[in-house]
């Protein structure tokens, strides 16, 4: 049988982090791309020097040509250019744009049969038009930010509590960061939903709020203490969670920035919600009943995200 095909797209902080665990997980070989020429292919070739010591034979190569990505079965997107100071997120979203739209021409004569996790931001609106310039079916085109948000949750919860991050689940909806969206009462410490916690004295009410903060602060936290750059290691095993659960049709349940079109009353639009990845990309887009406080943020924060897509439309009309 042949072995996977893994192309990441950007090997930056996040591109490498993704070789390195693809390696190490033993989930296929890699094909680094970005369009610094020597940065794919140095890390590709240092990752493999490190295979003999770990045992592993994926085939690592780097590449700044997109024929190199040629029959992916997964394409995980990081390629981009991040924040700098006193640019506006309007630059941003201008520059992280046209990547797209030479990414999604890359995926569409290269790699059309792929499963393509996008991690570039801002996440929601880059994951939108990824999928509009690449033309790859809605299933097969996801954002990842909800399994980061509430990996962060867990890891928050879990030190709290002071049990172990396996045994506290967190489930969030929405947008990535500011608008993430989180569902208290379906997240629970081995079933025990986080309102029942605070009745049994385990944490407080205002606790819980710091918290939730803290979560939706996350990467600022991050890019605060690093200065030089944005948090890789959690994104990246968060998008390795994705890539294996439709490498090996695990059927996961994850939260993911998901095309909706009329679930949740929602149309035309990528936003974080709950769906079940297998072999065949995204199988289902589970909708659940929201309390009308809860109903309240999650449309606040679908405005926020579609007041970015609308403005991807302003500056490329032909999306
Ligand atoms: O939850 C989430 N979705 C995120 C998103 C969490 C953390 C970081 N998030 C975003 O991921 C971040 O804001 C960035 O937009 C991406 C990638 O983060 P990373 O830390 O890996 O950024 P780097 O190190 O700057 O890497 C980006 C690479 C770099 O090597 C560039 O040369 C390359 O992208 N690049 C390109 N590659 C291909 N094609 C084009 N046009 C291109 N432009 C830049």
């Amino acid at each position: 049988m042949a072995r996977n095909k893994i192309a990441l797209i950007g090997s930056g902080m996040i591109g490498g982090t993704l070789a390195h665990m693809i390696g190490l997980k033993d989930l296929g070989d890699v094909v680094l791309f970005d369009i610094a020429e020597g940065i794919p292919q140095g890390k590709g070739l240092d990752i493999a020097q490190s295979s003999p010591v770990d045992g592993f034979d994926s085939r690592l190569t780097g590449v700044n040509d997109y024929a190199g990505i040629e029959g992916a079965d997964v394409c995980i997107v990081t390629a981009g250019v991040p924040r700098k100071p006193g640019m506006s997120r309007d630059d941003l979203l201008g520059i992280n744009l046209k990547v797209m739209e030479q990414v999604g021409a890359g995926l569409k004569k290269y790699a059309p049969k792929a499963f393509v996790i996008c991690i570039t931001n801002p996440l929601d609106a880059m994951v939108w038009a990824l999928q509009k310039f690449s033309g790859l079916p809605k299933t097969h085109v996801v954002g990842m930010a909800g399994v980061l948000d509430s990996s962060r949750f867990r890891y928050f919860l879990a030190e709290e509590f002071k049990v172990s991050v396996e045994d506290v689940t967190a489930f969030v909806l929405g947008g990535h960061g500011d608008s993430m969206v989180p569902m208290i009462r379906y997240s629970t410490v081995a079933g025990i939903p986080l309102p029942d916690l605070v009745k049994m004295g385990w944490t407080s009410k205002d606790k819980l709020d710091q918290i939730v903060q803290r979560t939706r602060d996350g990467g600022a936290e991050i890019v605060g203490l690093l200065k030089t750059g944005s948090a890789y290691y959690a994104p990246a095993a968060s998008a390795i969670s994705m890539a294996e659960a439709y490498l090996k049709d695990k059927k996961r349940v994850l939260p993911c920035a998901a095309h909706l079109s009329g679930q949740y009353g929602v149309k035309n639009t990528y936003v974080g919600v709950p769906v079940v990845i297998g072999a065949g990309g995204v199988e289902r887009i589970i909708e659940i009943d929201l309390s009308k406080a809860e109903q309240k943020m999650f449309d606040s924060s679908v405005a926020a995200v579609q007041g970015l897509t609308e403005a991807c439309v302003k500056i490329a009309p032909h999306l």
